[in-house]
């Protein structure tokens, strides 16, 4: 068995060497499925595995666009359509210097396991551009968007694809976006997620992933017969992701004490909350500014060149990007007395730092189960676009937390039966794979 997952590993890699972080990401997968493959020939007879790691259509485009001193700039635009065995792809797009093909494909193969756990009916995609949204205005940020979509919108559409945000693409970029979907395409259309709530967006969609990151932390305590109250969180990001989890953890009674970015952190050992947390919501999201402007305007000490995992807390929640927290960080964070590890980034624990937790007992709980709370509500946009009808807060947050709860739930009862009790990791993998893997064999070779 392992020598197949193997070869499939390896075929992966042979054919586009550069993509290391899908590598990455389809290895983690492929390693969880092991005891899938055993009880199950059929996955393996009809190739789901390998049909499962080649996206259903890559587009990738030029974005040529005019900054405000007249000049022009390229930027290259992508949308992996991964899978659409269960619904539309759907998936984030982001907006970061970093961006290339390779991760623009594991953060879509990514995005069809976390979907499938949402239970809502959604297949996986990802997209974005390398373009850098700090420091551009607002005009610039338009002009690129409306030449983005210019090219996107014969691709995607309420029934196709339906992408949303994701790093450096916010209300107002979906805004941008949108509008000139609109105007190319004559329709009104729940065709974008995110959108602000005045023209089709759902309440608590900006809230949902890092709430239902808090809500999927108290249930990994309450399996563990613990709570939230009086416990010490160290978090990387401070994004729509890292700002709504503190909200949500100050409510539980947690404390969150950092926050950092590329270049450093800040410690805030009094937490961060009340007007300092009113000051941080904006920062990132609409500001697009750099982490160390919230230890300059409180007096903190701003740490230059470190992540925030040298500081002891009881929980880590890696709330930035990938591989944001390698193995010598993770035998820091454990050393010094960490007692669970939820990603609310996707992927940002590297394979090391997995494995040093694995070995330690600390209860891991990866990216596509804890932050799914995001697309989740997302979904919930979808429903009530296509219903043409709004929820209250109230209702959209008892569904997310409902979903969250039944994710915890799917990931602890598909470890046990697949034999390995409290993996979450194994749990998520394997759930979202057979909800996959089960349509595709229901709909034929595809
Ligand atoms: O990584 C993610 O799940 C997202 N960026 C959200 C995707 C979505 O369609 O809401």
């Amino acid at each position: 068995m392992d020598d197949y997952i193997d070869s499939v590993v390896a075929k992966v890699k042979e054919r586009d060497p550069g993509e290391v972080e899908f590598h990455q990401a389809v290895r983690e997968v492929a390693e969880s499925l092991a005891p899938v493959f055993a009880l199950h020939p059929e996955y393996q007879e009809a190739r789901i595995l390998e049909r499962m790691v080649e996206p259903e259509r890559v587009v990738m485009f030029r974005v040529p666009w005019v900054d405000d001193a007249g000049r022009v700039q390229v930027n290259r635009g992508f949308r992996v359509q991964m899978n659409s065995a269960i619904g539309p792809y759907k998936g984030g797009l982001r907006f970061a210097p970093s961006v290339n093909l390779g991760i623009m494909k594991f953060l879509a193969f990514e995005q069809v396991f976390k979907n499938a756990l949402t239970t809502l009916p959604m297949g996986g995609g990802k997209g974005g551009s390398d373009f850098d949204p700090r420091g551009k205005s607002d005009n610039e940020v338009m002009r690129f968007c409306q030449s983005f979509m210019t090219e996107l919108f014969r691709h995607i559409g309420p029934d196709t694809d339906v992408p949303a945000g994701d790093i450096g693409v916010g209300g107002r970029e979906i805004g941008f976006l949108f509008g000139q979907y609109k105007r190319l395409v004559n329709k009104f259309t729940g065709v974008l997620t995110g959108k602000r709530i005045n023209w089709g967006g759902s309440l608590m969609r900006p809230e949902a992933t890092g709430y239902g990151t808090a809500y999927f932390l108290s249930e990994v305590l309450m399996a563990n017969n613990d709570t939230l109250e009086g416990k010490t969180i160290a978090i990387s990001g401070y994004g729509n992701v890292g700002t709504f989890f503190i909200e949500k953890a100050n409510e539980f009674g947690a404390k969150v004490v950092t926050i950092g970015d590329e270049y450093g952190y800040v410690y805030d050992p009094d937490g961060i909350k009340g007007e300092k947390l009113e000051f941080l919501k904006p920062l990132w999201t609409e500001q697009r500014r750099p982490a160390k402007d919230y230890a300059d305007e409180f007096g903190l000490e701003w740490v230059e060149g470190k992540r925030p995992w040298v500081v002891p807390c009881d929980i880590a929640v890696p709330t930035a990007t990938q591989n944001e927290l390698d193995g010598e960080s993770a035998k820091t964070l454990v050393a010094n007395g960490l007692r669970y590890i939820v990603e609310a980034a996707n992927m940002p624990c590297t394979p090391e730092a997995i494995e040093v937790f694995r070995a330690a007992g600390i209860p891991f709980g990866p990216g596509k189960a804890v932050n799914a709370g995001g697309v989740a509500t997302s979904g919930l946009e979808m429903a009530q676009n296509s219903m043409r009808l709004a929820w209250s807060r109230e209702e959209v947050d008892a569904k997310l937390r409902g979903i969250m709860k039944n994710i915890h739930r799917a990931c602890l009862a598909t470890a046990e039966r697949f034999g390995a009790p409290g993996d979450y990791v194994v749990g998520a993998n394997i759930a979202g794979f057979l909800k996959v893997a089960d349509a595709m064999i229901d709909q034929g070779v595809v």
